[in-house]
């Protein structure tokens, strides 16, 4: 199951990696990801929380024009978990609402929610962790967003941080 909110028995997961000296359990443990704003449900989810959602792996071009196969969890997976409305009941007000995607760097980009929406289009947006089934580097990772079909690579967002959903 998915964390909601602060967890002490992450914390306690991570310390106890920590003194074991043994890295693997508290990598997995370590939160990569919050998502928040308008969401009924902000989660906190770890690299495990990533690894037990549907995952899907697409081939794509980067920005250098290399093909790869990138593999990850749909955005909007993880919007639904969060308890963000989608498919049939993304209408009226709701469809004033918005993802923005926040990297550590600052770089923020939009998208809208039906645009990451596979009721809406076949385009599936995803939040990846893997190239070529090898973890992303720091310079890119943990996450990074991979829009396939996309023309331009400037919503690519590397070392993404959160997830925010608002209202304009
Ligand atoms: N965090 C972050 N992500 C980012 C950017 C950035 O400045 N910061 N630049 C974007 C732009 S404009 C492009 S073209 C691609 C370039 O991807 P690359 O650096 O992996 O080639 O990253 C996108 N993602
Ligand atoms: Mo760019």
């Amino acid at each position: 199951m998915i964390s909601r909110g602060v967890s002490i028995g992450l914390a306690l997961v991570v310390a106890a990696g920590s003194v074991r000296g043994d890295d693997q359990p508290a990598q997995a443990a370590k939160v990569v990801l919050t998502v928040d704003g308008e969401v009924n449900h902000p989660l906190k989810l770890t690299v495990a929380d990533l690894a037990k959602m549907p995952r899907h792996t697409v081939k794509a071009k980067d920005h250098k024009g290399t093909e790869a196969e990138f593999t990850g969890v749909a955005l909007h997976d993880i919007l639904k978990e969060a308890g963000v409305t989608t498919g049939e009941g993304l209408r009226g007000q709701k469809l004033a609402l918005y993802l923005v995607v926040e990297a550590s760097d600052g770089y923020r980009a939009v998208f809208s929610l039906p645009e990451i929406d596979p009721a809406f289009n076949d385009r599936t947006a995803l939040l990846v962790d893997l190239r070529d089934g090898k973890a992303l580097a720091s310079s890119e990772g943990p996450l990074r967003i991979v829009v396939p079909g996309e023309k331009r690579h400037a919503r690519w967002v590397r070392q993404v941080v959160t997830l925010r959903v608002g209202k304009a």
